[in-house]
Order: C-alpha cells, then structure tokens, then sequence
C-alpha cells in the first residue's frame, strides 16, 4: 500500500495550485484553458480519476473519496469564478456604455443646415405662381447672342443692347460670342418655340451683368413670367401680379401702380410699384403712401411672337420680370446685397431657413 505521505501531499498541493491558477483567471477563456487543463479529456485531475480503475478496493476506497472531492472542489471553484467573470464583464460593459439620457438630442445634418434665403424665395413664388397653374422652366446660363437678344427684339447694331452689360464669352471657330445670361427671357424663347400655347410659365435663375456696387452685384437672380393664349390680356397680368404680391408680402391688400416704361420685347411696357410705408427705416407693404418699384412687365411685342414661329393675329400674350434678390431683401428686411454670395455662415444662420419649414400657401409660406 503507498498510502504514505505522499499521494496525500501531491493531491493537496495540485489542490492548491488548480484553485490557485482559477482564481488568477483574468478572464473567461483563461478560465477555460484552466478547466481543460485539470477536468478536460487529458487534464491533470482527469489522469488521476483514471488511475481509479487500476486500484485496489482498499485503495479505491480511500484515494476515490480523495480524488472526486478535488474534482468537485475544482469544478465548483471553477462554476463560482465563471459567474463573478460575467458580473465583472456586464459591470464593465454597464460603465462604459452608459447612455446620459439628460443630454440634449444632437441636432442631425437635415436640421442643422440652413435654406439660402434665394433657395427659400424661389420656393415660395414657385408655390404661388404653381397654385395659379404656372409651371416652371429652366435653361442654360450661357446662351447664344440669338436668344439672349435677336428673339426679344433687340435688333442688331441697336442700341438696346448697350442695356446690358453684357459678359461676352470668347468667339467660337465661326466667329459666334456666346452670352452669360443678362436676363431669364431667353428660356421663354425657348419654351415659346417648343411648347404650343397656352403657356404658362415662369423661370426662376441666375442672371450676370458687369455691374457691380451697393445695389448691384455680377451675377443676380431673375424670376420671368410668361402667359401666351389667344385672349391672354392686361387685365389678368394685373390680376396675376396682385395676387403674387399680396401671398409673396403675406398681406390681405396691396395698392399697385403700373407706369409707362419700354421694354424691346414688350409693347405696351409698364414698370410697377407696390404701395408700402416707411417708418424709422423698416419698410411695410399693403400700408402708407409711399411707392416701391418692385418688376417691369408688358404684354409680348408682335416682333418676338413671330420669331418664336407665333401668328401675333392669333396669338398674344404678356410677360413680366422681377429681381428675386431684391424682393428677398425686401420680404425679410436685409440691408445690404453683397453678403447674399460672401458664403459667410454667419450670415447663412441669420438670415437662413431651417430645411424642414417648407413654405407653403397653407402655412401662410413662412410658417
Ligand atoms: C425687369 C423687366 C421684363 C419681360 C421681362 C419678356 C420675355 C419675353 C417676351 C416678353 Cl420672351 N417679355 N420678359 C417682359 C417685361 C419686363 O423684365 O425689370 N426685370 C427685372
């Protein structure tokens, strides 16, 4: 019988070292390479049970109870440090991915950027002119001297051009100078000569003219109404303006003045104000005595009908134009011009709108 000291002392000591290395377990797989490496097929303790088998009853007897105890030691050891690894793991877990439901929601990207308050304009004449059945048109920014000039009108050599200050681009190989854009009229003939009447439309866009101060910048916005029909007359072209101006200003009246004036493309031409106040420099509309000029309109020259391919015998039709930058200066009280294209947010923060407000006729367009 070996049942000196030693066994006794070896079962104790690799006791000692097995519930040793579970408790030095870091984390949950070192624990597993402990366990495989005392209860797995080939683990230390597994060897020992296996020597069962070979043993003595008397033997078994005594190093059975002996041997089984470890295991159950090991394997409770092993269960209990499994359970305090997973609390450690959920509390670090816990800590590190708190969420402080007190902070403020981060504003995302959609709300956080603003409208430009052109966009926001463009916007809102787009809804009015819509809601009275206009459609809208666009084109290019660079056109030909034939459409930007010819087709309204603008004889050759006349002087009606020197109007413009015109942006001329270099001659192409036929010696042709292409234009920037002095006015959106040129998109009119263009619808003129690809849609049959009736017409109505309007184009909003960028416009150039060398010009530049206080007032006056190189590049500006135009919005162009046209309406071409058979009975297409000046009694709906006052109609159509008052209505626009009292949405566009959001006032329940609106005085309007029409003065004589000349156009090439028009005849007879008229340049037209908006009664408004002004008191301690703030301007009001739909009040006061005084007078704003605001677009120029007249019904289409016979000459511009025919160049689009139109009988001025069975067709007429009247048109108007409008600076957008100013009746935005206008509606949302900027003094100055320039900052419009300085880019600076700032400004854009000031005087912008926030993306989900869309204007609308129901909300009154600046709900
Ligand atoms: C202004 C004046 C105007 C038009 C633009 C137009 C276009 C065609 C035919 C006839 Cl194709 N007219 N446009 C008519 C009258 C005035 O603009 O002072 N704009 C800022």
């Amino acid at each position: 019988m070996h049942l000196g000291k030693g066994p006794m002392t070896d079962l104790n000591h690799l006791e000692h070292d097995l519930l040793n290395q579970v408790e030095a377990a870091g984390d949950e797989a070192a624990l597993e390479t402990v366990r495989v490496s005392a209860l797995g097929k080939k683990g230390s303790v597994s060897e020992l049970l296996k020597t069962l088998g070979a043993m003595t009853p008397e033997e078994r007897k005594e190093r059975g109870p002996l041997i089984n105890g470890l295991r159950d030691k090991v394997q409770t050891a092993i269960v209990a440090k499994k359970e305090t690894l997973a609390e450690a793991a959920l509390d670090a877990r816990l800590s590190a991915e708190r969420v402080d439901v007190t902070l403020p929601v981060q504003e995302g990207p959609e709300t956080r950027g603003r409208i430009h308050p052109i966009s926001q304009v463009i916007e809102e004449l787009t809804a009015i002119f819509a809601d009275m059945g206009f459609s809208v048109a666009e084109g290019p920014d660079v056109e030909t001297d034939y459409l930007n000039f010819t087709a309204l009108n603008f004889p050759v050599g006349h002087p009606a051009r020197e109007m413009h200050d015109t942006f001329f681009l270099a001659p192409d190989e036929k010696g042709e100078r292409k234009v920037l854009r002095t006015h959106t009229s040129p998109v009119q003939i263009r619808t003129m000569t690809s849609q049959k009447p009736p017409i109505r439309v309007i184009i909003p866009g960028r416009t150039y003219r060398h010009d530049s101060d206080q007032t006056h910048t190189p590049m500006f916005h135009q919005v162009e109404g046209l309406v071409i029909d058979k009975q297409a007359n000046i009694a709906h072209l006052k109609w159509i303006l008052e209505e626009f101006c009292k949405t566009f200003f959001e006032v329940d009246q609106v005085k309007m003045r029409f003065r004589p004036s000349f156009f090439p493309f028009t005849e007879p031409s008229a340049e037209v104000d908006i009664q408004c106040s002004r008191k301690g420099g703030e301007i009001r509309f739909g009040e006061g005595e005084d007078w704003l000029e605001i677009l120029g309109c007249g019904m289409v020259h016979p000459n511009v009908l025919r160049n689009c391919g139109l009988d001025p015998d069975e067709y007429q039709g009247f048109a108007w134009g409008m600076g957008i930058d100013r009746i935005a200066m206008l509606k949302y009280g900027m003094p100055d011009l320039r900052p419009f294209f300085e880019a600076d947010v700032r400004w854009l923060n000031h005087y912008g709108f926030r993306p989900l407000d869309i204007p609308s006729l129901v909300g009154g367009l600046t709900s």
